[in-house]
């Protein structure tokens, strides 16, 4: 990931980014703007002794199973459960409370609970008084954020909204886990951003088993932003249009660097298609199948004069490619991947790479083709050095200090113990203070109407690993997920008269499927779920490529479709 943003950079182009864009942006830009930094405050270890646990938008059962034992452990312990999803999760099951929203209903929701705290005097004076600005503004916009006005926009009872903002206040000890059920929207950094107005008015930062902790993706999406492969930041988050980090970076490679922000890779597939973007080299992503509104990437991808990808199986976006390299996997390389808890851990070869070449030497062959200096290295460790040396959050960070365990950044030396718990002393801010962001409720960009009735939301299933291009290829995996099927509520099936396992056509402003249909109450009437693995059932024809106008996501998580039965009824 240093070496391919370095790539982009020395061709002149800030326009670098990873997959991050669809999946956590709004954790980094919704967090930043809470406590100045965007990732995960405490660690997965203090999950067990929690008192409380606020899951939302978060399905760690799951996406996350690591996790998700830890949360059984506690459960088991006695440790209290709230749990906001649409969906009846397994993990939903087993909630003290269960916040059933609407989809793309949780500022409202959380501004709710918010205004519920306030009202008893629950919030942590001295916390707020000390620790934080912005509290005045916070409370006025809360104001009307009644149980009986919440309840109305997001359809969870009053009761269960004043209940839960009790629980999670009263504990002394609450920690907030939350995944892409808050991050994939229009509104996901404001989302993230009224999740941080929550822990920070209860004083549940700073401390062990508190905090608020993205589950973040793949299992080193966190390690590809520190890294730099983004449009606006070089590796550590050093800003491209900062004066004294280009300087730093252009003396340090060596070479002239630009200062203008590039393209995030949803802003991309916009340029593809007005001809504007000419050549893509993507490494490790498959965004004909996984972004949004696949229709519209396909084409711009077709419009593209050279297209490269740098894969270890065929997919999608392979077949559109000019050229294709052979990738290596996390079997066949030397290296580091950087988990959700800020771990930087060593991972090593267990075979050499089946292509010839490691990931990293196929970048650095493509950059010397290309006549760009400076990018000749012996090891992955040789690289880490080069990058340790420019980020100063990684500065006390080797391979050789990596190993057993690994180090959770920041560890600005080579005597410091790496930080488990962010935020004791300070926030990252300026001012060394928390700011509380208020805002208002809006609702997702496209909503059901009388065309298209249904709520789609999509997601994960256990069994499968997003693009699908490894799971789909395990005749094991295959034999317990065969495929893939819409969830829809008993009450919906009924209206549309269809039945269990019956094929259906999907539809949306944006595309059509058939697929078949699962019935079963886990989805609320109006609302269904499709998951994005399988090539046979392409979700992201249906899904909503609007962008959150800050971290350019786009809304996986909430468009409208309409189910017409196939056999000559449509
Ligand atoms: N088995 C498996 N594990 C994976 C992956 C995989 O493909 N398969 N992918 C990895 C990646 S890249 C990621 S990013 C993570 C994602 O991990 P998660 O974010 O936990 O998984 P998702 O299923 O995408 O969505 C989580 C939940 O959000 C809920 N949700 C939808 N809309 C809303 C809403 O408006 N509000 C709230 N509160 N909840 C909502 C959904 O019902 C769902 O239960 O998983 C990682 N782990
Ligand atoms: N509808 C809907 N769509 C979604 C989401 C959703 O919730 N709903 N979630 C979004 C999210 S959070 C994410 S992160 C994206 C993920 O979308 P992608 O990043 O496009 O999908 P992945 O399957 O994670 O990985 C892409 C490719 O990497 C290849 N690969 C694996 N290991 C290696 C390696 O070591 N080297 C190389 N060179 N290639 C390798 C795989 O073969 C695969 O083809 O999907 C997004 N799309
Ligand atoms: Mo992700």
């Amino acid at each position: 990931n240093y070496i391919f943003q370095k790539l982009a950079r020395m061709m002149g182009t800030n326009n670098v980014d990873n997959c991050a864009r669809v999946c956590h942006s709004a954790s980094v830009s919704g967090l930043a703007a809470c406590y100045g930094s965007g990732a995960a405050t405490n660690s997965f270890d203090q999950i067990r002794d929690t008192d409380l646990l606020l899951v939302i938008g978060a399905n760690p059962y799951e996406a996350h199973p690591i996790v998700g034992l830890k949360i059984k452990d506690a459960i088991k312990n006695g440790t209290q459960l709230i749990v906001g999803d649409p969906r009846k999760t397994q993990l939903a099951e087993k909630a003290d409370v269960w916040l059933n929203l609407i989809p793309g209903t949780n500022i409202a929701l959380l501004n709710g609970i918010i205004h519920v705290i306030l009202k008893e005097g629950l919030e942590d004076k001295e916390f707020i008084k000390k620790r934080t600005e912005g509290f005045e503004a916070l409370k006025k916009g809360v104001k009307k954020y009644t149980p009986e006005y919440v309840s109305g926009i997001t359809g969870v009872a009053k009761d269960r909204i004043i209940e839960a903002a009790k629980m999670y206040a009263k504990a002394d000890k609450a920690m907030i886990i939350y995944s892409l059920g808050m991050t994939e929207h229009t509104t996901g950094t404001y989302n993230v951003m009224s999740l941080g107005n929550l822990a920070t008015v209860t004083g549940h930062l700073g401390r062990s088993n508190v905090g608020i902790n993205p589950t973040r993706g793949q299992n080193n999406v966190q390690g590809a932003c520190d890294m730099g492969a983004l449009p606006n930041k070089y590796v550590g988050y050093q800003s491209v249009d900062d004066e004294k980090s280009q300087k730093k970076f252009e003396k340090a490679w060596k070479t002239k660097l630009d200062n203008k922000l590039g393209l995030t890779c949803t802003e991309m597939d916009v340029e593809m298609n007005k001809g504007k973007l000419k050549g893509y080299y993507i490494f490790g992503e498959d965004p004909a199948m996984t972004n949004a509104n696949v229709n519209f990437v396909k084409a711009g991808l077709k419009k593209l004069d050279f297209l490269v990808v740098q894969d270890i199986l065929p997919t999608e976006t392979t077949e559109l490619a000019h050229v294709v390299l052979p990738g290596s996997s996390h079997a066949e390389k030397d290296g580091t991947f950087t988990n959700g808890e800020r771990r930087i851990q060593l991972i090593r070869k267990a075979i050499e790479p089946l292509c010839g070449k490691a990931d990293w030497e196929t970048i650095c062959m493509v950059a010397k083709a290309l006549g760009i200096k400076n990018m000749e290295y012996e090891s992955p460790s040789e690289i880490w050095d080069e990058l340790a040396s420019v980020a100063p959050m990684f500065a006390g960070v080797s391979h050789e200090r990596c190993n057993p365990n690994g180090i959770q950044w920041p560890c600005p030396s080579k005597d410091h113990p790496g930080t488990q718990i962010m935020y004791e002393q300070k926030f990252n801010r300026p001012n060394g203070k928390a700011k509380f962001n208020f805002q208002e409720h809006i609702a997702s960009a496209e909503v059901p109407d009388n065309k298209y009735p249904l709520i789609l939301s999509t997601g994960r299933r256990r069994q499968h690993y997003n693009n699908g291009s490894m799971t789909t290829r395990s005749a094991t995996i295959m034999d317990q997920w065969p495929e893939e099927s819409l969830e829809l509520n008993p009450f919906d099936a009924r209206m549309l008269n269809v039945k269990d396992s019956e094929k259906v056509l999907a539809s949306s402003r944006r595309g059509e499927m058939e697929v078949k249909v699962h019935i079963t109450d886990r989805v609320q009437p109006g609302i269904t779920f499709l998951a994005f693995h399988n090539r046979d059932a392409m979700t992201n024809l249906l899904t909503n490529d609007k962008l959150d106008p800050i971290c350019k996501i786009p809304e996986y998580k909430s468009c409208a479709i309409k189910i017409e039965k196939l056999n000559g009824h449509k």
